[in-house]
């Protein structure tokens, strides 16, 4: 038998972070109301959240590092659309991002959570942020708390006594 442990989803007293880029702004502002439902929902206070604007996604990554170091978040959320066609340089853009991003995410103390969009066309990307297939702003959003539930775990917050705890649910699994 092992110990399974999931983040909960509980919003309640957490600090949020969302670090956002305005290029394809009628798409990224769905995603971050896509994101502030989430939270709000799932009991985040809207005092306890800052939102951070940048110019385009390349940009994303080294406001959420200055953020991370500015400290007080239980999670940073970084949303963002990068749309094929827009400039030859799409792939920079959507690549670079993904990575400065992935590297935060694996070093910082509380999860980065990565709610970029990159789209064929802005049909794809307006289906994602709200349309047809869900926003992947509400999803970054359910990432973070969880996984905000689950570093609270891990760095000794939680309770490890196998009943369900406000940080961790923690089940035996055969
Ligand atoms: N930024 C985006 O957020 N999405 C894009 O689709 C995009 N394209 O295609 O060019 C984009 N470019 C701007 C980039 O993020 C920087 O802001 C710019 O290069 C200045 O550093």
């Amino acid at each position: 038998m092992a110990w399974m442990h999931e983040g909960s989803l509980e919003g309640e007293g957490l600090r949020i972070a969302i670090v956002v880029s305005r290029f394809n702004g009628f798409i990224t502002e769905r995603l971050v109301e896509g994101a502030l439902d989430c939270l709000e929902r799932h009991g985040v206070n809207t005092d306890d959240i800052d939102i951070f604007k940048t110019p385009g996604a390349w940009e994303i990554p080294a406001v959420a590092s200055r953020v991370l170091l500015a400290g007080g978040f239980d999670a940073v959320i970084c949303l963002g659309a990068v749309i094929r066609g827009d400039t030859p340089h799409f792939e920079y853009v959507a690549a670079e991002s993904a990575k400065g991003i992935a590297a935060l995410a694996a070093e910082a103390d509380v999860p980065v959570v990565y709610g970029i969009i990159t789209a064929d066309s802005v049909e794809q990307a307006v289906d994602r942020a709200g349309a047809k297939s869900g926003n992947r702003g509400f999803d970054a959003a359910m990432s973070a708390l969880e996984m905000a539930g689950l570093y609270r775990f891990l760095s000794g917050d939680g309770e490890d006594d196998g009943q369900d705890s406000e940080a961790d649910a923690a089940t035996r699994e055969s």
